[in-house]
C-alpha cells in the first residue's frame, strides 16, 4: 500500500508509524485510518518485526476523528458514525492490544478524542510533557469511543474516567502520568530519545514472553484470581518452549548478556 497519510517504516526489528497530517492535527480522514490498521496490521503480522513504535508528525499527536469531514450539508442525510468505527478505528485498538510484540506510544502534543483511545491502547506510553488529553467527545454530543470507555476506567478509575468524559477537561501530562494514564511524561526535547531507547530494549528482548505478558494482563481484568493464575500456568508453559528462556537462563549461569532472537 501506498502512505501518504502516514509514514511507516520499518528497520531493525522495529516499525514506527508516524500520523502525518500535521496542518490538522493528524486527525484522521478514511484514508489516513485505512493506512493506520494496514500499517499495524502488517507490523502485527510481520515476525521480523518484535517492537512498534506509534506517534505523530507536527506539534500533535492526534485529534481524533476529522470534523471536517463530518460536515453536513443542508438537509444533507445523517451518517451512520457507528460505521467507521467498526470499520477502522475498532479494528486498529483491537490489533494494538492483540499483536504478540510490545507498542510503544510517544505522545507528542495533544492527544483528543478517538486519538486518545489509540494511544492508550499501547503498551508504554510516553508523553511529551506539552501535550495534553482530551476526551473531547461531549463538547460535539458524542460518548467516547476507540476503546476509550474500556481503556480508561481500568488505568485511571471510573471517577476519573467518567470526569474527563463528561467535562472534556484537557488533562496535561503530568497529571495523566500522576494519575496512571500513561507509563511517562517526560521533556518535549527527550521524547523521541526515550521511545527510541524503550523501542530498542523491546527489539532485543524476549518477545514471546512479552507477548504472553501482554496476552495477561489483558485478560486480568475480567477473569477471577484462579482463572487468571491458570492463564499464568498456561503461558510460562508456553515460555519454557521458547529458545529465549534457555538462553536467558544459560546467559544468567554464565554472567553474560542474553543473546534474545524473539524465539
Ligand atoms: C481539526 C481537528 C479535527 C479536523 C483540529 N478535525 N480539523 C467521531 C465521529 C465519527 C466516528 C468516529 O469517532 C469519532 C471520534 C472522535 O474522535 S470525536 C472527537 C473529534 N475531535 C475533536 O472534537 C477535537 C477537535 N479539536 C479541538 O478541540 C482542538 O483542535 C484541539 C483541542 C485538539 C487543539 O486545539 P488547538 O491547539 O487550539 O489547535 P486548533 O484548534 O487551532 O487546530 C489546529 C488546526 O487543526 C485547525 O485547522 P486550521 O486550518 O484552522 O489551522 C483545526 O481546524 C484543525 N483541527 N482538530 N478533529
Amino acid at each position: 500500500m501506498k502512505f501518504e497519510h502516514i509514514l511507516y517504516a520499518k528497520r531493525d526489528a522495529t516499525a514506527s508509524i508516524t500520523l502525518n497530517r500535521p496542518d490538522k492535527l493528524n486527525a484522521f480522514n478514511v484514508p489516513m485510518l485505512e493506512e493506520l490498521l494496514a500499517a499495524v496490521t502488517d507490523a502485527a503480522s510481520d515476525a521480523g518485526v518484535r517492537a512498534v513504535l506509534l506517534t505523530g508528525a507536527g506539534r500533535g499527536f492526534c485529534a481524533g476523528a476529522d470534523l471536517e469531514s463530518r460536515r453536513v450539508p443542508e438537509g444533507g442525510q445523517k451518517p451512520d458514525l457507528g460505521k467507521n468505527l467498526l470499520k477502522w478505528y475498532n479494528p486498529v485498538v483491537k490489533t494494538i492490544r492483540t499483536m504478540e510484540k510490545p507498542v510503544v506510544v510517544a505522545v507528542n502534543g495533544v492527544c483528543a478524542g478517538a486519538g486518545a483511545g489509540i494511544a492508550t491502547a499501547g503498551d508504554i506510553v510516553l508523553a511529551a510533557r506539552s501535550a495534553s488529553f482530551i476526551q473531547a467527545f461531549c463538547k460535539i454530543g458524542l460518548v467516547p469511543d476507540a476503546g476509550n470507555t474500556w481503556h480508561l476506567p481500568r488505568l485511571i478509575g471510573v471517577a476519573r474516567a467518567r470526569g474527563l468524559a463528561l467535562l472534556g477537561d484537557k488533562l496535561p501530562a503530568e497529571q495523566a502520568e500522576q494519575w496512571g494514564l500513561i507509563w511517562k511524561c517526560v521533556d518535549d526535547a527527550k521524547l523521541m530519545e526515550e521511545a527510541t531507547a524503550i523501542l530498542r530494549q523491546f527489539a532485543s528482548a524476549p518477545t514471546r514472553a512479552l507477548a504472553y505478558s501482554k496476552a495477561l494482563y489483558n485478560a486480568s481484568f475480567s477473569n477471577d484470581l484462579a482463572t487468571q493464575m491458570d492463564l499464568e500456568a498456561q503461558f510460562q508453559r508456553r515460555c519454557g518452549d521458547t529458545a529465549d528462556f534457555w538462553e536467558g537462563v544459560k546467559a544468567f549461569l554464565e554472567k553474560r548478556k542474553p543473546d534474545f532472537k524473539g524465539r
